[in-house]
């Protein structure tokens, strides 16, 4: 289905019919053309109303149809949209719902637009790397004005359609109908209305006629790029936002919507678009199980306690109570747990302090957190989540106690970083009901959660908290049980040639700078005076033992061993200012990576920025082969996903395995055969992944 014709008395309804959000493909488009060529030929039609059937008016283009032939088939949206105003009948846009990008630009090309309150506006396009490529940038100035149409143009932020019609001198509504279910009928009586008018001669209003200009012209449009080019780091859509929006005040409005096209065209060729474009609809794979159908039945959580307090506890508690789910929080000793409900009232105020939440607000979060130290308080939570040491003994006990209260169809969450799930489950009598939910530090902030599938956790338990972690919006990816699961055993890959890197001849200021250069926030030295490099010392410790086989540099555990664990200690790979956060290289670590070089016979060489960011990153695209190869992950925009929510890979790049694609798999493997070769690095690590030695083979991508 893509769009009805249908005719009430003298008024011709087209109704976008494309689920699941009326997306503007090829057929919908030629749907549209063929409604208004019907209509126009119908002497007993007087007016048109476009409106949408289902959950939008429409979301806009289809982004799935993007990069296929059919993206610019003729009648493209910028066809249609001409074809809209140059009906002789007036066509009036009964907007009920979602209108977004080209579905907005689409409206715009209508006569006239009745809304509904309540409708999500807006041109979302610079999230996708683009900008309104259908007269968007032209219009909506001319509706709106300059500065509130270049706001929403360059956030792409969604603003309700009551707030845009109340806009002073606006003539992006005509009307503003009582409510969606009023809107048709109204939209229906104003078409007739209007079309009495145009009949006496009046002619046809087209928003390209109107006047678009700005006082301040050069100056403003100078500060409106000065304001963009900091959040654009990256990033060129939202200048050429500005470039458009621009042109619309300088000319002839066809020249306007030329300069449009052609920065659109050029937007949808970089590969930051691409990369944006594919975290959309990475985000909405990832939910989708293969082998868990979308209908599963949930069960209900309307209760869950978390236990331990701790900096994740903690966090953990927040994302429930933000979303009104009551929390009860067990620790062992009153005094963790008075300290953990101060640490969450401390994160709470400190969002009051920045206008991000009211005091009510607070308060009514506050008032549905209990807590407790006994475990028969918690029995009839719908979902237990611990959030315990992450030592594999102290889980044990954990989920024997749970085991024991817990009420049948209770969920049994474990928030581990990396145990195994299956062998927690195993001391439960009800291994279906167990599941991982890996919640990322801060957990209050962070969005990724990865949601880890035990051997037997039931279908109903994923789907429940997979419903669960959009509700409390976080971004939800699901990986099977290993050492690490998705992220963790990548960073494992990335953290070891970090660790080769410094025994070669690098210094930990090099490779940060390089790898933050590509973009990552912060690289591996910086995050692990951050993080605590003990925590790594303790995962290496475990992995010593578990793989005997597995190389690693000793440069990290002599730091240890130094009792350099970061900025908790003054020191770490780098040195601090007592209070400061600014990390200083070390003379101490230089001294101590010298000294280890000499003792490896090692004689340090110069490396480049390129080999230091290649073997970083392409460790992480040849764990991840082998991660799809294990059925760890279902898919590699899932990995992606992972590393750019939960891990700081840089969104213009798309994750690792989009970056990978755009390198190409046949080069990739072509630069780790070269570090296969160095005898200092792990020749075993750097044979291909076979999965992804037969793409690059068949000259294939992951995605
Ligand atoms: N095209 C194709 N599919 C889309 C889509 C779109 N524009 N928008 C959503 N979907 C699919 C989505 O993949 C998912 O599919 C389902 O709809 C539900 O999405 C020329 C070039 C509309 C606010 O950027 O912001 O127009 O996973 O889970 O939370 O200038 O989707 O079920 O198979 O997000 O209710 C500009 C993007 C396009 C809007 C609904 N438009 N979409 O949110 O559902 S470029 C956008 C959204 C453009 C023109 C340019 C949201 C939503 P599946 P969902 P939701």
């Amino acid at each position: 289905m893509t769009a009805e014709y249908q005719v009430h008395g003298d008024v011709a309804v087209i109704t976008l019919n494309n689920p699941p959000v009326n997306g503007l493909g090829y057929a919908t488009r030629k749907a549209i053309v063929a409604g208004l060529n019907r209509a126009e030929d119908d002497a007993a039609v007087q007016a048109i109303v476009l409106t949408g059937a289902g959950a939008a008016f429409s979301g806009g283009a289809d982004i799935k149809e993007f990069g296929t032939p059919q993206a610019m088939q003729q009648p493209n949206l910028p066809a249609v949209i001409a074809a809209l105003e140059q009906v002789r009948k007036p066509v009036i846009a009964a907007i009920h719902s979602v209108c977004m990008g080209g579905g907005l630009e689409l409206a715009l090309g209508c006569h006239y637009r009745v809304v509904a309150p309540g409708c999500s506006v807006a041109l979302p396009e610079v999230k996708l790397g683009l900008l309104p490529g259908a007269g968007g940038t032209q219009r909506l100035p001319r509706v709106l004005g300059v500065e509130t149409a270049l706001n929403m143009i360059v956030s792409g932020e969604a603003v309700k359609s009551e707030m845009l019609a109340a806009l002073p001198g606006q003539k992006h509504f005509d009307k503003l109908a009582a409510s969606p279910e009023a809107l048709l009928d109204e939209a229906m009586a104003f078409a007739r209305e209007v079309a009495a008018k145009h009949q006496a001669g009046a002619p046809l209003p087209l928003v390209r006629s109107l006047p678009c200009k700005h006082p301040q012209g050069d100056g403003y449009f100078g500060f409106a790029r000065n304001m963009v080019r900091g959040m654009a780091k990256n990033f060129p859509a939202p200048l050429k936002c500005v470039d458009a929006v621009e042109a619309a005040t300088q000319g002839k409005f066809e020249d306007g919507l030329r300069r449009e096209g052609e920065l659109f065209a050029q937007l949808m060729l970089t590969p930051e678009s691409r990369a944006l474009r594919h975290l959309f609809l990475a985000e909405r794979a990832a939910s989708k199980i293969p082998d868990v159908p979308a209908d599963t039945p949930k069960r209900t959580i309307a209760t869950v306690a978390v236990i331990g307090a701790g900096t994740m506890g903690g966090g953990i508690t927040m994302n429930f109570l933000n979303v009104g789910i009551p929390v009860k929080l067990l620790e062992a000793k009153q005094e963790a747990l008075d300290r953990g409900v101060a640490t969450i009232r401390k994160n709470y105020e400190a969002q009051i302090k920045k206008g991000k939440l009211t005091q009510d607000k607070y308060e009514q979060r506050m008032a549905l957190l209990s807590t407790t130290l006994a475990y028969a308080d918690i029995a009839n939570a719908d979902l237990v989540i611990e959030a315990v040491f992450e030592d594999m003994g102290v889980k044990e006990a954990v989920f024997q106690q749970l085991d024991a209260v817990m009420k049948p169809g209770a969920i049994l969450a474990t928030n581990t970083s990396t145990l195994d799930v299956n062998k927690i489950a195993a001391v439960t009598k009800r291994p279906q009901d167990v599941v991982g939910m890996h919640f990322f530090s801060p957990a209050n902030v962070m969005k990724l959660l990865e949601v880890v599938r035990g051997e037997k956790t039931a279908k109903d338990v994923l789907a429940t908290v997979m419903a669960l972690a959009k509700k409390i919006k976080k971004v939800a990816v699901v990986a099977g049980v290993c050492d690490g699961f998705i992220g963790n055993r990548m960073i494992e890959q990335y953290s070891r040639q970090a660790g080769f890197l410094l025994d070669e001849g690098c210094t930990p200021a090099q490779v940060d700078k390089a790898i933050e250069k590509f973009g990552f926030a912060m690289g591996p030295f910086r995050m692990g005076d951050l993080a605590g490099n003990d925590i790594g010392w303790a995962i290496r410790k475990r992995r010593y033992v578990e793989k005997p086989h597995m190389k690693y540099s000793k440069t990290a555990d002599l730091l240890c061993e130094m009792g350099r664990f970061g900025q908790k200690t003054g020191a770490g790979w780098y040195d601090y200012q007592p209070g400061k956060r600014d990390a200083i290289p070390s003379p101490v670590v230089e001294k101590m990576l010298e000294e280890h070089r000499k003792s490896l016979g090692i004689t340090p060489r110069k490396i480049s920025d390129e080999e230091i960011v290649q073997r970083l990153v392409f460790a992480l695209v040849n764990e991840g082969a082998h991660i799809l190869e294990d059925g760890i992950a279902s898919r590699a925009s899932d990995i992606d996903l992972v590393y750019l929510m939960g891990y700081g890979f840089p969104l213009h790049r798309g994750g690792p395995m989009l970056y990978a694609d755009e390198v190409g798999l046949f080069n990739v493997v072509q630069a780790m055969r070269r570090f296969a070769k160095n005898p200092y690095d792990d020749a075993a690590f750097w044979q291909p992944a076979p999965l992804l030695a037969r793409l690059a083979d068949e000259g294939k991508t992951f995605n």
